[in-house]
């Protein structure tokens, strides 16, 4: 038995020298994080060193092998086995993948009493021990409202949840069905998320941004952009009617610059309907409003000017997932003059708990469209997945 240490600067470049040297029948005794000796050590990313051994005479074999290859066929070997390695690995997980959406899908497309029904047929072929193993002492009932407590899900919301859950299922006392059935609740209350609709007609789709001070708004706008211009080859514009701070305006126009995207910035709500037709060429014209303080009159009052007059084809609504529940309701309450909206939520990296989606998609019925996950522009943004907030809400 051969033993030796090797290290790279990831598990695969340690992996690959283990590979060349011992060859693919090498076994790995133990993998660790190192750090460089020195001062220089102290400052740079840990290295990973692997043990690995091999059967002398898998060696010796391998050796004599060895001596009649040129070395860079080896080593060329070596890599294609670890790359064919990576691309099984793959595969497998494309595969667990591809059938845990189908499995989703298939539950989705089905009525809730019928998922309910095959919810019952699945779990009635598990193990009975399957299912004991998994469930709490606790009543479904208590620990579903447990969960949604935690999740900060207004008091009204669980009721409505509740009642609904104990309508779908029935008689039921088995938790995993009381579950399923919850789960689909909980999704079917969020309902599908609804991105940017783009015109057919040839003309631009206007879309208008609005939330408070500093919830993202321009950020989300440019990253929306970047995903029409850059992923979808669509001609964009903005137009910036954020003019009560000079930096607003600059901060807008640095994303333009580096996205190559024309922008215009107005002064009066009147001079929306000039800059759009402008644009009349373009597919998708993006507008960034100024952070007002919903509880000053005055600029509150022209914010709904701009709402009139640009007759935009969307808005978007932005919150923050941080805020509390008090000052969401204040906040929706001073935007309720506006008819037909989206709601995108922002800064979901910051917190711990999904319930704001749940409450104020209750509250204002308005679709879900988009959520941001970070600072950077353009990856942080995705479509709202609902499988994912149900099951993080239960
Ligand atoms: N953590 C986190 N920060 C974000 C996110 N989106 C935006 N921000 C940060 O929030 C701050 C405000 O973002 P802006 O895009 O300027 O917000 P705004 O709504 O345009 O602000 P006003 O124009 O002042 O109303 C910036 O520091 C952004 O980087 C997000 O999804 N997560
Ligand atoms: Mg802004």
């Amino acid at each position: 038995m051969r033993i030796r240490r090797y290290t790279g600067k990831d598990i695969q470049e340690a992996m690959l020298k283990v590979k060349m040297d011992l060859g693919g029948e090498a076994v790995i005794l133990n993998t660790r994080k190192i750090r460089r000796k020195g001062l220089k050590g102290l400052f740079s990313k840990p290295l990973t060193e692997i043990l690995a051994a091999v059967d002398d005479d898998i060696g010796q074999k391998r050796k004599a092998a060895e001596t009649e290859k040129p070395k860079n066929v080896n080593y060329e070997k070596a890599r294609i086995d670890l790359l064919e390695t990576r691309i099984s690995q793959m595969e497998s997980m494309l595969k667990s993948i591809y059938n845990n959406t189908r499995n989703k899908e298939e539950q989705k497309v089905t009525e809730p009493l019928e998922e309910f029904e095959s919810a019952k047929t699945e779990n009635a072929s598990l193990p009975l021990s399957n299912e004991n193993s998994v469930k709490p002492a606790e009543n479904p009932f208590s620990f579903i409202v447990k969960r949604l407590e935690e999740n900060e899900i207004e008091p009204e919301v669980i009721d409505v949840l509740v009642q609904n859950i104990k309508q779908y299922a029935g008689n039921s006392e088995s938790y995993n069905e009381i579950m399923t059935v919850a789960e689909k609740t909980v999704r079917d209350m969020l309902g599908q998320p609804q991105t940017i609709n783009l015109r057919d007609d040839g003309k631009p789709t206007v879309v208008l941004f609005l939330g408070p001070t500093g919830v993202g708004k321009t950020t989300t706008l440019a990253k929306i952009a970047a995903e029409y211009s850059l992923n979808q080859n669509k001609k964009i514009a903005f137009i910036s009617a954020d003019t009560y701070r000079i930096a607003a305006v600059e901060q807008l126009k640095t994303y333009a610059e580096i996205l190559n995207i024309p922008v215009s910035v107005i002064y009066t709500p009147q001079e929306i309907k000039e800059a759009i037709d402008c644009y009349r060429d373009m597919d998708l014209i993006l507008v960034d409003t100024a952070g007002r303080s919903h509880n000053d009159e005055l600029q509150f009052a022209e914010l709904k000017a701009l709402v009139n007059t640009a007759e935009a084809d969307e808005i978007y609504l932005l919150l923050s997932c941080g805020v509390s529940r008090s000052a969401c309701r204040d906040i929706l309450k001073h935007y309720s003059f506006l008819k037909d909206f989206k709601l995108l939520f922002t800064k979901f990296d910051e917190v711990h708990v999904p319930g704001i989606i749940l409450n104020v998609r209750y509250a204002t019925g308005k679709p879900l469209s988009y959520i941001t996950v970070g600072q950077s522009v353009p990856d942080d943004i995705e479509v709202v997945n609902v499988d994912s907030i149900a099951r993080s809400i239960l």
